[in-house]
């Protein structure tokens, strides 16, 4: 009862994880599933947590983080970059061409420029007004599920049975400048190990990177845990530490080895997609909150 190929990805976002599932379906790598995938939403202009449209710092300016991670254990992220539609793909090249695993800021614009990726103004016009009208009053308040659309992690096993993810998102909305969530964090937002399975997060980045959330599911699955009992832990740990302040959206969703999959999250309203043989689903998870 192996599930493979298969796809799964936060959040309902049917046509990332269909490119996705194109991808698998005619024998490509997982690598190139979950990259193919997650650009679907980055060049998308109307999901406004994500690439182009999405929404910016307090500044003004939009900010986006990825990260990638391959079967092999390979790993390359961006972080904070800007004027660049497709973050997943420069951090796949940092991973592929560099000795190294992140690149932050003007020096990862500057590596994007020097692989061929264009200049793009990011900020829609939709999300410019936005800003403008959150200006009047400038508090920062993470929104629980904007949108029911919201960053992307995506977890692919190809037709070899190799694991791989990508993480990709602008961020918080009207965070500081230079604030850097969990989403580009290998460990935080992302895990892959292809002995045991994948891991990937949405939501509060600060509470993620706390507890290395994505790494610490992968290492509960290692010790015999399903995808769903790790999500679950997951959330738990996270939920040990805001005892009194649970106003905020955390979701996991995990893969193991065998195509098994789990989805967990704090608050209703989390859902997360996948793809397979056995069809293609949109997921709502319990959440520890009903
Ligand atoms: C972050 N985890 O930057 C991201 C934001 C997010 O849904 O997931 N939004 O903290």
């Amino acid at each position: 009862n192996r599930e493979q190929p298969i796809v799964i990805a936060t959040w309902n976002v049917e046509n990332a994880t269909s490119k996705a599932w194109e991808v698998l379906k005619s024998g490509g790598s997982s690598l190139d599933a979950v990259e193919q995938g997650v650009m679907i939403e980055e060049a998308d202009v109307k999901n406004q947590s994500v690439g182009k449209g999405g929404r910016p710092d307090r500044d003004g300016n939009v900010t986006l983080d990825a990260c990638i991670m391959d079967s092999e254990g390979n790993c390359g992220a961006v972080l904070c970059i800007e004027n660049i539609v497709h973050p997943i793909s420069v951090a796949r090249k940092v991973m592929e061409d560099t000795p190294h695993v992140m690149l932050a800021g003007k020096g990862a614009e500057q590596f994007a420029y020097e692989k061929g990726f264009k200049k793009e103004n990011l900020l829609t016009e939709k999300s410019k007004q936005e800003w403008l009208e959150w200006k009047k009053t400038a508090q920062y308040k993470p929104i629980v599920n904007i949108e029911n659309h919201d960053t992307i992690g995506m977890l692919a096993i190809d037709n070899n049975g190799n694991i791989s993810g990508a993480c990709t998102t602008s961020g918080m909305a009207y965070k500081i400048a230079g604030r850097v969530g969990d989403s580009p964090i290998i460990g935080a937002g992302l895990f892959v190990d292809n002995e045991v399975g994948g891991a990937t997060a949405t939501g509060v980045g600060e509470e993620v990177v706390r507890t290395v959330g994505s790494f610490l599911i992968v290492e509960l699955m290692r010790q015999g845990k399903s995808p769903q009992e790790a999500c679950e832990e997951g959330v738990r740990r996270i939920i040990k530490k805001n005892k009194n302040k649970l106003n905020f959206q955390i979701g996991f969703i995990a893969i193991n080895k065998k195509g098994e999959t789990g989805g967990y999250c704090i608050q209703p309203g989390f859902s997360y997609r996948t793809y397979s043989e056995a069809g293609h689903v949109n997921n709502i998870p319990e959440s520890y909150i009903k």
